[in-house]
């Protein structure tokens, strides 16, 4: 199989990209303590401009909605001036930029949330997890079930981002849904243990996402967003009852939105997928029919092979692309790649960020 199929051009919602290599969003935690993003991160995101589509860093839309350390946010003035040159920058080398719209619900701690308040989630369960903090990694604080009130709050927080986005100039959002943050903590059983209206049937547990959807489709039409899933995650502590009949419900949701795309994380990193996996990743990606996109433990030939069988519109990389900035051309060319150094992943400056090397003859 040749790599052809990864450089056939995409319509994707209102964009047209030139390639299906997209940059997944990878979080970084190199922006400044008030959530603005480093001047920095325009070199790293113009340097990864040749991917069909950038999804950003993971960023914050409120102050309640951050978990880690020195995370961006896209929720006040001086986020919004903070990202523009990040944009002009993906924009004036040829690229597309997506704001990935974060809340992380009870994955944070008191130390990182405004007054030292404890956490939100659809319910008071406390995650076994971690997180990173001024102090390194720490447990994950005890979280406070969303009111109503707190439910209105988040809401408004979404599209005040989205319209922070939007004025940013990013070319559209992709709701983060997936890996145990806020929106997953209602889709998933495992911790949604709510009685009224948000929780107990999968409709019910569904309808924050519905809702952050509306919201966000007041500063971007559906041809611009797209959503994040992670079917198979456990991440963050995250477990469902019954994740086929949740999974085929919320798949099923969306594929009657017209999203620019769905976006699944379809394997974690140095998690193999059982066969019983692969098999439920099959028979959800059947109920969709629009935009696909794949992401995890993909190389370019199974990039090429998937989007070949239609298993995929495209594939959205992100170790890959941390250490290789040219990644659509090295996967062209079936060039070696550079490895990424996992120690420079999470906060500091320029190395490992701006530094890993293009092809010889690529600058
Ligand atoms: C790695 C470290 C911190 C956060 C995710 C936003 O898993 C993240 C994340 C990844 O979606």
């Amino acid at each position: 199989m040749t790599r052809s199929a990864l450089f056939q051009p995409l319509r994707l919602g209102a964009l047209e990209l030139p390639n299906r290599v997209l940059m997944a969003p990878l979080t970084r935690n190199r922006a400044h303590a008030d959530g603005t993003p480093d001047a920095l991160a325009a070199t790293y995101y113009r340097q990864r401009a040749s991917a069909g589509l950038i999804v950003s860093e993971a960023t914050q839309i409120s102050a309640m909605g951050k978990g880690y350390k020195d995370t961006p946010g896209i929720y006040t003035p001086a986020q919004v001036e903070g990202w523009k040159p990040i944009i002009e920058a993906v924009h004036a080398a040829g690229g597309r930029i997506f704001c990935q719209l974060w809340h992380v619900g009870r994955i944070s701690h008191v130390s990182l949330l405004p007054g030292g308040v404890q956490p939100v989630s659809s319910s008071a369960v406390r995650a076994k997890a971690q997180t990173f903090t001024e102090n390194g990694f720490e447990d994950t604080s005890e979280p406070v079930a969303l009111d109503k009130d707190g439910i209105a709050q988040t809401l408004d927080d979404y599209e005040q981002a989205a319209r922070c986005a939007r004025e940013a100039g990013f070319d559209g959002v992709e709701v983060h849904s997936a890996n145990g943050y806020l929106l997953d903590q209602f889709l998933q059983d495992g911790v949604n243990r709510r009685e009224d209206e948000y929780g107990g049937s999968v409709d019910n547990r569904l309808r924050l996402l519905r809702e952050v959807l509306a919201r966000v489709g007041a500063h971007f039409p559906r041809d611009r967003t797209g959503v994040r899933l992670s079917p198979l995650g456990q991440a963050n502590d995250m477990s469902d009852a019954d994740p086929e009949a949740t999974f085929t419900a919320a798949y099923k949701l969306l594929a009657g939105y017209d999203l620019a795309y769905l976006h699944v994380i379809e394997q974690f990193f140095g998690q193999d997928s059982s066969e019983e996996d692969a098999a439920l990743l099959k028979r959800l990606r059947g109920l969709y029919p629009g935009t696909y996109v794949g992401n995890g433990g993909y190389d370019g030939s199974r990039a090429a092979d998937a989007i070949a069988n239609g298993g995929a519109d495209a594939i959205a990389f992100g170790r890959p692309f941390i250490a290789n900035p040219d990644l659509p051309e090295r996967l062209r060319i079936e060039a070696d790649l550079n490895e990424p150094d996992q120690d420079t992943f999470y906060g500091g400056g320029a190395e490992g960020y701006t530094d890993y090397p293009f092809l010889a003859s690529n600058h």
